[in-house]
């Protein structure tokens, strides 16, 4: 959604940070009376104009962001177009003129003949059984009127956006609903993509791809039938993950000791994963209430910093926009709330305080220090294996990731004082949880590791944030 991101980076020794932006397309206005942030995802045509900026704004950040190492992933919605009941007339972002209920999307143009009613064999037309696989990819997902895309003209057209953007200079792609995809159409649609732009990438460079299938298990589709195209999301890791930090269900953190495959996870090549994203955070999407979102903060830095820490998958980081939450019936019924907005209904701008924390009601998660600090610590310690398991059978933990970083959690109602054997060169290393290093000094805590590679450390159940990380580029 508006504004979400990837983390970023201010180690300048990083070689470069990825972030997931909305979809940028044009998409349908709903005016209910405020605008929703899911508007975005009811495209009306693929010019790129939408309430973050015009095509110009765009080319101009992506320019400005891949000069720097900051490569953008776009999220792109290709199941479908509007909802079946969007309407006629030009209310959509860039003006197109679109008619739903006869299928005229002039902007593209698609018509009638370019979606998938004839295939569906529901009675209302939507996806009304899980378990069926054609339902599934064939009939309309909550209304959106689905894309033919096994057609070579719609898959064309597709291929054409996507290219546009690749030329422009961006490096991959969300694919959005690919679960009502089939997973021969999507790849066609790759097969079409040309490599990223060389202006930026290495000769021959494949756009990322990560598809978007919810598979919590027991339905009829697997999220392994997507392997062969990319990257796919792992939607258990956030549910899971949010029921053992908030010690739910008999969990505890001893348990995280074989997090990953050992899960019943998809393998960790495979897998993007996430704490929270844009539709589970406010009860969209799959996982629940176990969600940890940045409502929780506590708990949510603790979860991100586990994540960040763990070997397990391709991480990602969602940066979010406050609203008021209003809970009837355990449902928030302040969900639809869009972004920050101008009485224009243009997004209101991330603007920086001097703390470095956003202001107009962006969240900004990723600057967040722990979190800001736990992206370099991943960064620090790539490729590193993870060692050194500790655990008190319960919620104390601690883990390294070889020679390179050291992290311990104490998510008991107790104080934690222990001494444990961190893998790490002898030294002194500041804590990147309450302080960072700047200069020669720690700006937090201070861990210092002996010549045999134990430290002591000792973490109050009543700390603000009840974990530390070290690491080698945070040593004195
Ligand atoms: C409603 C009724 C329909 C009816 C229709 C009539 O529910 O039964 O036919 O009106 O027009 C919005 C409304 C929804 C409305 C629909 C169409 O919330 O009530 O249907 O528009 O008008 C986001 C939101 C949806 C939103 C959609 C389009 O989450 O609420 O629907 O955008 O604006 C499954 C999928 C998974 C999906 C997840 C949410 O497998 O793919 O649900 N996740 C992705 C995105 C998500 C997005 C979509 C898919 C659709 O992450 O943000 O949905 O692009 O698990
Ligand atoms: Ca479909």
């Amino acid at each position: 959604m508006d504004g979400r991101s990837a983390p970023a980076m201010t180690n300048p020794r990083h070689r470069f940070e990825k972030r997931h932006i909305s979809p940028p397309n044009e998409n349908i206005v709903i005016n209910s009376p405020w605008r929703p942030w899911y508007e975005r995802y009811q495209p009306i045509s693929y010019k790129l104009c939408s309430r973050s900026g015009s095509e110009q704004q765009f080319r101009d950040m992506v320019t400005r962001c891949n000069n720097v190492g900051v490569y953008i992933y776009v999220d792109a919605v290709i199941n479908h177009m509007c909802g079946g009941g969007g309407g006629a007339g030009t209310h959509s972002t860039c003006g197109s003129y679109f008619n739903a209920n006869t299928k005229e999307f002039s902007g593209v143009p698609y018509s009638n003949l370019d979606f998938n009613d004839g295939k569906c064999r529901t009675g209302s037309g939507e996806i009304e059984n899980y378990g069926d696989i054609y339902q599934v990819r064939d009939c309309r997902l909550v209304g959106l009127l689905d894309l033919a895309l096994e057609k070579e003209y719609v898959r064309g057209k597709i291929a054409a956006f996507l290219n546009n953007l690749i030329s422009i200079g961006v490096a991959g792609f969300r694919l959005d609903a690919s679960k009502h995809m089939w997973p021969g159409d999507i790849a066609n649609i790759l097969g079409r993509l040309n490599n990223l732009n060389t202006q930026w990438f290495p000769g021959g460079t494949r756009p990322f791809i990560f598809q978007e299938v919810i598979d919590l298990g027991g339905e009829a589709i697997s999220a392994s039938e997507y392997y062969g195209n990319g990257r796919v999301t792992e939607f258990k890791y956030g549910a899971k993950l949010g029921n053992v930090i908030r010690k739910w269900n008999g969990e505890r953190m001893s348990y995280l000791k074989n997090w990953g495959e050992g899960w019943g996870f998809m393998p960790s090549s495979r897998a993007l994963v996430f704490v929270d994203n844009h539709d589970n955070q406010r009860g969209h999407g799959a996982g629940g209430t176990s969600i940890l979102t940045f409502f929780d903060a506590r708990l949510y830095k603790m979860g991100i910093g586990f994540m960040l820490a763990h070997p397990y998958g391709v991480t990602r980081v969602m940066s979010s926009y406050r609203w008021t939450r209003n809970f009837v019936n355990g449902k928030d019924v302040n969900d639809w709330i869009g972004p920050p907005s101008n009485s224009d209904g243009s997004t209101k701008a991330v603007t920086i305080n001097a703390d470095s924390t956003c202001g107009n009601e962006w969240v900004c998660e990723h600057r967040w220090r722990q979190i800001k600090n736990m992206v370099i610590f991943r960064n620090t310690v790539d490729g590193q294996a993870l060692t050194n398991w500790w655990d008190n059978g319960g919620n104390q933990i601690a883990f390294g990731r070889g020679n390179r970083g050291y992290i311990v959690f104490n998510n008991e109602s107790s104080n934690m004082d222990a001494t444990l054997n961190t893998g790490l060169p002898a030294g002194t290393y500041c804590d990147v949880i309450s302080g960072q290093k700047e200069g020669t000094r720690c700006t937090g805590a201070q861990i210092t590791v002996s010549s045999s590679g134990s430290a002591r450390f000792t973490i109050s159940s009543s700390a603000e944030d009840p974990f530390v990380a070290i690491h080698v580029n945070a040593k004195l």
